[in-house]
């Protein structure tokens, strides 16, 4: 056992008695989206794994805990607190321990997190990825390496086109990560359904992606998995404006000089500012999309691992 991990109860006896249990992340509820809708998703998303039957188990860095579930005062803190806490990838994990520190995982860390304690599927927003301009800056998100080494299926609508979804795709194909799409061909680009990007392959259900994950798994390949998973029609927001606004946002990051482990919530939090509530309202519904096919993958899994 990892001695510094803590598995709730719950959880526990759920992955024990191979029940399903569904990761999810905390960076998204930190630095993802502003208070108080931040912890009113991450509620309401809890609740989503458990109505389409699976458990839920929210990843952060408690007081240099390793949290495999986090209480509702967690949820709360983390949320309250927002940018003062620390956004915790793979680098940054042994100082954040050591400190006994408060640390909001990000899709890496909550990738690695979720597989000490046993969990299989993760459903977060949108991933990192490679960034618009990363041939110059060298800034490419620990997530896709993690994705590498890492047998956890991240269940996400894509990566924001803050991104280059073309690069993205190149560096996960180097490092033997699929890139399934939830019945679609194209790449989804987070705001909207499609991108001019292809998938590697197309699944229609989420048994279909627990057996690809089972053999994965059963022929011991270390790889995660990307399932990209469309936001639903009425949710979509128009392309131009979602263009609009992430080309600005970048501008002034560029303007700025933001970089490293700024970059990412700093043009997160510039492109909900200048799209409003929409993309905020878009933002949480496709989450709430994630999280119930993520729990139905879950429990597919469960099911063939009998
Ligand atoms: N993309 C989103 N929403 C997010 C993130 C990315 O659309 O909340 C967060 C995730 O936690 C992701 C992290 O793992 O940003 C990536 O940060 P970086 O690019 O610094 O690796
Ligand atoms: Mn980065």
């Amino acid at each position: 056992m990892n001695p510094y991990l803590d598995i709730t109860p719950e959880i526990s006896t759920a992955l024990r008695e191979n029940r399903p249990v569904v990761a999810l992340e905390s960076t998204i509820i930190s630095h993802g989206m502003p208070y108080p809708q931040n912890v009113e998703t991450a509620l309401k998303v809890e609740a989503t794994v458990r109505e389409t039957g699976a458990i839920p188990a929210t990843i952060a860095i408690i007081n240099g805990r390793l949290k495999a579930g986090l209480s509702t005062d967690e949820v709360t803190q983390l949320g309250k607190a927002g940018h003062a806490v620390a956004k915790v990838s793979r680098r940054d994990m042994g100082y954040i321990v050591a400190n006994q520190l408060m640390g909001a995982t990000t899709v890496a860390t909550t990738m690695m997190i979720a597989h000490m304690a046993g969990i299989r599927v993760f459903a977060t927003g949108g991933i990192g990825g490679v960034h618009r301009g990363a041939a110059q800056t060298f800034d490419i998100s620990a997530d896709l390496q993690e994705l590498a080494q890492t047998p956890v299926a991240v269940v996400c609508a894509g990566a924001k086109s803050i991104l280059d979804l073309g690069l993205t795709l190149e560096y996960l194909e180097t490092h033997g990560v699929p890139v399934i799409g939830y019945k679609t061909k194209q790449l989804p680009a987070f705001f909207t359904q499609g991108s001019p990007f292809e998938v590697d392959y197309q699944l229609d259900s989420a048994d279909a992606i627990a057996q690809a994950m089972l053999a994965q798994h059963a022929m011991q390949l270390k790889s995660g998995m990307v399932i990209a998973n469309p936001i639903p029609t009425e949710f979509a927001m128009p392309a131009a404006m979602i263009d609009t606004a992430i080309e600005q946002a970048l501008s002034e990051a560029d303007a700025q000089q933001i970089h490293g482990k700024q970059a990412t919530p700093f043009l997160l939090a510039r492109v909900c500012e200048l799209t409003g509530g929409d993309s905020l309202a878009s933002n949480i519904q496709l989450v709430l999309n994630n999280a119930r096919l993520a729990a139905d993958i879950a429990t597919a899994y469960c099911h063939h691992a009998t």
